[in-house]
């Protein structure tokens, strides 16, 4: 690799806004609750903090439908207390990414309000309209939250495009109006001196040119929505203006969130030298898990299988080697908690498997990414009832799968749920021990996880052999270790279905990462270990060499 980038050494620390601190008594987390944590992310050690949109929101989908993309959603405080929540970062030496969603506004953004309108106003092509065909929606397209991805107004006389819920419609990027009022927008968030941009569902934006029917699932009428936008021909040409109009000539950071891309695709929207995005979220280890009904989509509670997420994970790590830059992730507020999911939370395992996925992550050739909580070893929720539930996708998927289609048991959704929810990212941060695990004063808005009393920042902070410390040692090593950056990667035996353990390499240095999944006993020799080679880093107190106890890892270096 040429020279490094600094977000290429960068750890990033993503916040949820609603769940991370309330400052005054709503139970709603807000931004001058940020700041007051803001000492925590530091103490962690991470360099960039990714905020979850903050923009004005009826809410719909927890901020990620924009009603007013140059306002703070009153929820969260003041255009003020966000300028207060930069300029303390900054002083700290952190940096601020926000998140962007332009592949969709709110149904309540005047853009959408004018738009439906009338069919010539100057917000008509602002939007996607279709004319009914045949009386009905103009293709079978369903939407990533369940029922048709379309939706008729009289006003107009017809569909406007949503992949998402109905209150998110989809803008329209054919029109060069719209892209040059997204990028002004974006244009307005840099000269406020923000670092960086996730951009949501980014590689959706670009549609076909012909709508044409897609496979439905059997027994479904609609098909996925997703592969049939994703990728796009023009996703490319809109990415490099956007890069032209707005990222080129600042030092900020770009990742983009880009279900279903390919390789190739991530080749060139996270080219090192395409001139688009620095790098984007692949989606391939976390849909490995998914149920093998296709109708049922990521509604499974079944433990992903350790081959298959190493042949993923690998292909990414060599596939992006010197043509572009991985993100690595476990979680964030779409996906169930890591530890709960690919390791235990049983008691006896909980720190040891959190300690051991963290490795397996960190150790690999990207900028990783730590979700609120994941350095404390939060788990899933463990919610029964519908009715703990706040997420619209699985509200609608217990009402599609359970009520309209029968397709499993509420019983069986509910234990789906319990693993794969988004709620079980979404509970408020576990501070102490507390009333609300200190999150809030007031009753929060989603139950705190019942293991608070137990799992919680101070708890952690009082320990040196904590989930907590060793992050900071995984950041460190990070910053530190020029060879977990730039290290070339190559995976050691394919088909152990057991433990995990790569290489990674450079001129100067080497390391071997072992990470053993199970809750058992393994015994691994590994020819590529010399016997100078110097334990960097491990989760149990001391090396037993080839003899791995349950979830250990371990890292050498020679
Ligand atoms: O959450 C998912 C897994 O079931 C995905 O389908 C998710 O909806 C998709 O990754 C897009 O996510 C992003 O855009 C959504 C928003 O709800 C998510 O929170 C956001 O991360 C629509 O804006
Ligand atoms: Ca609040």
């Amino acid at each position: 690799m040429a020279t490094t980038k600094w977000w290429q050494q960068a750890v990033v620390y993503q916040v949820y806004p609603r769940s991370f601190q309330d400052s005054n008594g709503d139970g709603i987390g807000d931004l001058p609750g940020i700041t007051s944590r803001l000492d925590y992310i530091k103490k962690l050690g991470a360099d960039v903090i990714w905020l979850n949109p903050i923009y004005r929101s009826p809410g719909v989908d927890n901020g990620y439908d924009i009603s007013d993309y140059y306002d703070i959603n009153p929820e969260f405080g003041t255009m003020a207390d966000f300028d207060q929540l930069l300029a303390q970062a900054h002083q700290r030496g952190l940096k601020i990414m926000m998140d962007i969603v332009v592949n969709h506004s709110s149904d309540q953004n005047k853009w959408f309000i004018e738009s439906a309108k009338s069919q010539d106003n100057p917000y008509s092509d602002y939007y996607i309209w279709r004319d009914p065909v045949d009386g009905h929606a103009p293709t079978n397209w369903g939407s990533f939250f369940s029922g048709s991805a379309w939706t008729y107004v009289p006003a107009r006389g017809q569909y406007y495009l949503h992949a998402f819920a109905v209150e998110q419609p989809d803008l329209n990027w054919e029109n060069p109006k719209l892209r040059q009022a997204v990028y002004d927008m974006m244009n307005f968030w840099v000269d406020k001196g923000v670092d960086g941009f996730r951009l949501d569902v980014i590689n959706l934006i670009s549609k076909p040119t012909k709508f044409v029917d897609g496979q439905p699932n059997p027994g479904e009428p609609y098909a996925d929505i997703g592969p049939i936008i994703a990728n796009g021909h023009r996703l490319s040409e809109f990415l490099q203006e956007m890069h032209a109009k707005v990222l080129a000539g600042h030092d900020l950071m770009t990742v983009g969130e880009t279900p279903s891309a390919t390789i190739k695709d991530a080749q060139q929207s996270a080219g090192l030298t395409t001139n688009e995005l620095n790098m984007v979220f692949e989606f391939e280890h976390m849909n490995l898990d998914g149920n093998p009904a296709p109708e049922l989509g990521k509604w499974n509670d079944q433990p992903v299988d350790l081959v298959d997420l190493k042949q993923s994970l690998s292909k990414w790590q060599t596939g992006l080697q010197g043509t572009a830059w991985n993100s690595l992730y476990w979680n964030n507020h779409d996906q169930p908690r890591i530890v709960s999911r690919f390791g235990s939370d049983e008691p006896k395992d909980r720190v040891v498997a959190a300690k051991m996925l963290a490795t397996m992550l960190h150790g690999l050739q990207g900028t990783p990414y730590i979700y609120e909580g994941e350095e404390l070893g939060m788990t899933n929720a463990h919610f029964t009832k519908l009715s703990d539930y706040q997420d619209l996708e699985s509200l609608n998927a217990y009402h599609h799968l359970v009520d309209e289609e029968h397709r499993v048991s509420a019983t069986q959704m509910l234990a789906y749920l319990a693993h794969m929810s988004r709620d079980n990212a979404r509970t408020p941060m576990q501070w102490d021990a507390s009333l609300n695990a200190g999150f809030s004063t007031a009753k929060p808005w989603l139950q705190v996880n019942a293991n608070y009393p137990k799992i919680n920042a101070q708890q952690t902070l009082a320990s040196d052999a904590s989930i907590f410390s060793y992050y900071q040692h995984l950041i460190k090593l990070r910053h530190t270790l020029p060879v977990m950056t730039t290290g070339t990667y190559q995976l050691l035996d394919a088909n152990d279905a057991s433990v995990y353990a790569y290489l990674r390499t450079s001129d100067t240095d080497q390391l071997l990462v072992i990470c053993n999944f199970t809750a058992t006993d393994q015994i691994r020799d590994y020819d590529q270990l010399p016997a100078t080679a110097k334990l960097l880093l491990g989760n149990y107190a001391d090396d037993q060499g080839a003899a791995l106890r349950p979830y250990e890892a371990k890292i050498y270096q020679f």
